[in-house]
């Protein structure tokens, strides 16, 4: 875009005295102006994509999804940033696709405040910026061009409003209830805690605990761990998403405890993984509320709506399932909507590729 006009400029200034191939793309070569009479022509669209990082299997299912799509053979340049987990890399991030003049940026935002100087400092270079997953908290919405998400409250809320339908439905009288959440101050953590909160207090269960496992299994079998110390009487754990859940089950193992409908602790988890289904198969965890991570294509409709002048819905959301093991509870209705609940068997595992 921006690169075709400035060679397109460069090939109109050199015109009265060289000869230069100015729609061949690579074929066009100027020693002179390099880079510039290189992408002349050229269709190629440069992405650049700050990724928070590979913390969880959704993540890695995100990282591939965006790399298969913004691949060379589709036509792209993408460059990739893994952030480890930290805003600051993804600010530095964001600075330097901004120095590469790149076509696109894409962030997928690791917390959801913080960004306004630097998307900032995109709208002043024309770049256009495209959130996916998680969102960003900007005191002007013209910051960023669209998102594409899901709704991490509803996802919450769907996983509340099933916990007590499957509470009636198995005479459970009691529900103390531990929250590991995902990294505090992003949206899915925002998002699932609020709906676990909500339901707490509607439903009168003990919320005994709350604390961020940081979307790791490593971290949430180490607060599953200190968790079960604290407390003798945890009959449930919401996982924040299935990598917790892989952790906390391997704590509540290793403590002497079991999972499972008929074991002492439920685990309810976030994402529905390939090995979170699997997980949901046996009942080790019970309940895991869909979060699609396969935003590539997604992205790219929105790329392709700006590239033809066209404007993309401000903000997208996906569609999403419920998993279960068993089938207690069949469906469970949010103001006023149903939403089915599907039973996990090995059919629905083989489909998912992640
Ligand atoms: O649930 C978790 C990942 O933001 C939806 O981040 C995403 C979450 C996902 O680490 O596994």
């Amino acid at each position: 875009m921006k690169k075709k006009v400035l060679a397109a400029m460069l090939c109109m200034a050199m015109a009265a005295t060289l000869v230069v191939g100015c729609q061949g793309g690579k074929e066009s070569k100027s020693a002179e102006t390099g880079d510039a009479a290189e992408d002349g022509g050229s269709d190629v669209i440069t992405v650049g994509f700050s990724q928070v990082g590979a913390e969880s299997d959704w993540r890695t299912a995100n990282s591939e999804s965006m790399k298969a799509t913004f691949s060379e053979d589709n036509g792209y340049e993408l460059i990739f940033d893994d952030a480890q987990q930290k805003q600051e890399n993804q600010i530095t991030a964001i600075r330097n696709f901004i120095q590469q003049e790149v076509d696109y940026i894409v962030l997928a935002p690791v917390t959801e405040t913080g960004w306004d100087t630097v998307l900032q400092e995109a709208k002043d270079a024309d770049i256009p910026v495209i959130i996916v997953d998680r969102m960003v908290d900007v005191s002007d919405d013209s910051l960023f061009t669209a998102w594409v998400g899901s709704d991490f409250e509803l996802e919450g809320q769907k996983a509340g409003a099933w916990l007590n339908a499957y509470a009636e439905a198995k005479g459970i009288k009691e529900i103390n209830i531990v929250d590991i959440q995902g990294t505090i101050g992003a949206s899915a953590q925002i998002g699932r805690t609020k709906g676990l909160e909500d339901a707490a207090k509607e439903y009168g269960w003990n919320l005994l605990a709350s604390q961020s496992g940081e979307f790791t299994q490593a971290k949430g079998q180490e607060v599953m761990e200190s968790m079960l110390k604290q407390y003798d009487n945890i009959n449930v754990v919401y996982c924040e998403n299935d990598n917790e859940a892989f952790g906390a089950i391997d704590a509540i193992e290793a403590a002497g405890k079991t999972v499972g409908p008929d074991g002492d602790i439920l685990v309810m988890s976030f994402d529905s993984t390939n090995a979170g289904l699997t997980d949901t198969l046996s009942g080790k965890i019970i309940l895991n509320t869909e979060c699609n991570p396969l935003h590539g294509p997604r992205v790219e409709e929105i790329i392709k709506k700006l590239e033809a002048g066209e404007t993309p819905d401000k903000l997208a959301y996906v569609d999403e399932d419920i998993f279960s093991y068993g089938s207690d509870v069949t469906s469970v209705t949010i103001d006023g909507k149903d939403y089915a609940v599907t039973e996990v068997t090995d059919d629905v595992i083989s489909q998912r590729a992640y």
